[in-house]
């Protein structure tokens, strides 16, 4: 089977590690389209499976912001990888979780690979990592980049669920936000093609500019309209 995996996570979560302990000597490092954004790709065998990786840019946040968060968000969405692996620093979680939350919300296949568990017992904080993929609704595997522990629980993992998405648990905002989002969703139902509806919904509360210049100019001020007669 071929699976193709994205590593995702903060700056200096160790995706680069990560990355070369799964990807060995076969690397290829360029740029992406028009930036000058560093793009790693590598491909490894294992377990009968050609696996593709590519390492994302560090990113806190998956807006349209940054050159980092627009690259990342795009190839989520338009490549769709089988497997995002989302890399958090163990000794900084309710930081990189906002990350995380957004690539739910992107609909992404998550695993989890807590990193830096070695520096998080340091500091004295152990995470108990069934409740947090009870919490999350996603697997997640501790790690140690650096003495390549957990790689190949981690690769287990991708290959289990590279064609069984796993169930996710997504965030509820109050209930005004999530008026606004149904009747949102409502208006752009089956026409935003293989988007998700919920999170081009929530983007279009955002304002986030690059959606809306994806969107149709029509069923745009249909929304606005709606957004404004809610108040
Ligand atoms: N203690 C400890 N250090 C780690 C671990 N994983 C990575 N590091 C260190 O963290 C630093 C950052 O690692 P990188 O792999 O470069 O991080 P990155 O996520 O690729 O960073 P950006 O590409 O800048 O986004 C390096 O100094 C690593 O050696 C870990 O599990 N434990
Ligand atoms: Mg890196």
């Amino acid at each position: 089977m071929r699976i193709r995996v994205a590593l995702a996570g903060n700056p200096n979560v160790g995706k680069s590690v990560v990355f070369n302990n799964l990807t060995g000597g076969h690397q290829h490092i360029g740029n992406w389209p028009g930036k000058t954004v560093d793009k790693a790709e590598g491909t490894l065998n294992y377990k009968g499976n050609e696996i593709y990786v590519i390492d994302l840019p560090g990113t806190y946040s998956l807006t349209a912001y940054s050159v980092e968060e627009l690259i990342a968000r795009d190839y989520i969405i338009q490549e769709k990888p089988d497997v995002v692996v989302n890399i958090v620093d163990a000794s900084n979680l309710e930081r990189n979780l906002y990350l995380t939350l957004q690539l739910l919300e992107l609909g992404a296949n998550v695993i989890i690979a807590l990193n830096k568990v070695d520096l998080a017992e340091r500091e004295g904080i152990k995470i108990d990592t069934k409740k947090l993929e009870e919490k999350l609704g996603v697997p997640v595997i501790p790690t140690v980049a650096p003495r390549k522990e957990g790689m190949k629980e981690l690769l287990d993992a991708i290959v289990k669920y590279a064609r069984k998405p796993v169930k996710r648990r997504i965030v509820k905002y109050d209930e005004k936000i999530e008026r606004y989002i149904g009747e949102i969703e409502k208006i752009i139902e089956g026409k935003v093609g293989d988007l998700d509806k919920r999170w081009v919904a929530i983007k279009i509360l955002e304002n986030d500019e690059e959606i809306k210049k994806k969107i149709d100019k029509s069923l745009l001020s249909k929304c606005e309209e709606a957004m404004g007669r809610m108040g």
